[in-house]
């Protein structure tokens, strides 16, 4: 196995079909240089929080140093520019997911919220006793909590569509499980856990024959292939700003406009009015209703310019380097002795869960980060996917544009280090 002590990647080693300069890339990236343990830092953790090029850093820095005043309010110069700042990484969110109209997008401050605000203001007026949610058996905790918490109060249920021991969606039985009950499916685009992309062009497809809308989780998506919501045709699609190299605290909720017209507010306060009395009050049109009290106006200003760099580096280079990454850590990990691939779908994204035979993963982790590896151990918020694959926890290596092949190697390294501590 190479030394990643020289993180440049050899010429031998460079993805064929690969026009990404990964060192160029590496370089705008100031977090990637450190060292961890006295290691050189290999971040392969990406699917929990991705790190923020230079030039995110630097915006949001500016807008504290030169622009700070809160949005649509002031008069002044400085509200002005705050707004201006904010309403044009509103556009820029639009134009990355190629959604119709800027007021289809809604800023919340991660996936979590957008789909809880779905879950609560959709639910309230759309949902009642006897009514089915329809989610699949691979989603994050956020896509499955905020529907049981909805049909608990309305005496609605959850079903569950089934998938396969690769990790993908069984797509005759989520067809089954739509009915005339079925008020909306709410769907993982890409699985945190497993890295399954889901077949969601079909997903859509098979909720409108019934005329049921439908949920996209695009948190592990928007990172890593190119959206379009109205290719898609799907009714909301939710994405975290933190995954998608931008800060945290900042997320997207697309909606079509015609449900959000007709949904009641998720919360009460400022910005999110018309007119208020004590008698009555009346909403602000979308995006506004939905962003009640000030925003993360920093977060979105530097979401936006995550995105223009995602846009400069280009989705088709992004697409065709994670694919031979991918490809390349399958490979790698497959010849460590005692590894199992949990997550095996024909489609997926650069997602590596495993677990190794004898060994907690904790341990895994644990043993990884003395070697300045750092890799996720756990459930990932997905326990029902522990549970069907039957394992407590799996070490996840995620990977992204600029992970390399070094990186890769270094953790095969690792794991064989963890085996021989072990004496596996
Ligand atoms: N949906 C999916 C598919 C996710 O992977 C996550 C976070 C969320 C929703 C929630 O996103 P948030 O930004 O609101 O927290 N997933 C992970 C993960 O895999 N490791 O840490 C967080």
């Amino acid at each position: 196995m190479s030394s990643v002590q020289n993180m440049a990647v050899p010429a031998r080693l460079k993805p064929p079909s690969s026009a990404l300069d990964v060192n160029a890339v590496r370089g705008d990236f100031p977090l990637l240089r450190q060292r961890v343990h006295g290691r050189p830092l290999v971040y392969l953790d990406n699917a929990a929080t991705s790190q923020k090029p230079q030039a995110v850093i630097e915006a949001m820095k500016r807008f504290y140093t030169e622009e700070c005043s809160n949005v649509h309010r002031g008069v002044h110069e400085l509200s002005e520019r705050a707004t201006r700042a904010y309403e044009a990484a509103r556009e820029k969110v639009r134009a990355f997911i190629n959604a119709r109209e800027a007021r289809e997008i809604i800023f919340v401050r991660g996936t979590t919220e957008a789909i809880n605000l779905v879950a609560q203001s959709y639910g309230r007026t759309q949902v009642k006793a006897g009514d089915e949610i329809l989610i699949t058996a691979m989603e994050h905790h956020s896509n499955i909590v905020p529907w049981q918490i909805l049909c608990q109060e309305k005496g609605a249920c959850l079903r569950v569509a089934p998938i396969n021991d690769a990790g993908e969606l069984l797509l005759d039985e989520f067809e089954k499980l739509l009915t005339s009950r079925t008020r909306l499916v709410a769907a993982t685009h890409v699985s945190n856990a497993l890295g399954t992309i889901n077949p969601v062009q079909q997903i859509v497809e098979k909720a409108h024959q019934r005329n049921v809308p439908v949920l996209l989780d695009g948190a592990q998506a928007a990172p890593h292939l190119r959206i379009d919501v109205q290719t898609l045709d799907c009714d909301f699609y939710t994405f975290s700003g933190h995954k998608t190299f931008g800060p945290t605290g900042i997320g997207v909720l697309y909606g079509k406009a015609q449900w959000l017209e007709a949904m009641p507010p998720y919360q009460g306060g400022g910005e999110m009015i018309s007119s208020v009395t004590f008698e009555k009050t009346t909403y602000n049109v979308i995006p506004h209703k939905f962003e009640a009290g000030t925003p993360n106006i920093a977060g979105t200003i530097g979401l936006g310019v995550a995105l223009d760099y995602l846009n400069q580096i280009g989705f088709e280079r992004i697409v065709a380097y994670e694919h031979e990454l991918l490809l390349y850590g399958t490979e790698a990990l497959s010849q460590v002795p005692g590894l199992q691939l949990i997550g095996t779908a024909k489609e997926k994204a650069a997602i590596l869960s495993f677990v190794l035979e004898g060994i907690h993963p904790h341990d895994v982790g644990t043993i990884l980060d003395r070697e300045g590896i750092a890799v996720r151990t756990g459930h990932h918020c997905a326990q029902p996917v522990m549970d069907r694959f039957g394992v407590s926890a799996t070490s996840r290596a995620s990977l992204v544009f600029y992970n390399t092949r070094e990186e890769i190697d270094a953790l095969v390294a690792g794991l064989h280090k963890v085996r021989e501590v072990f004496g596996t």
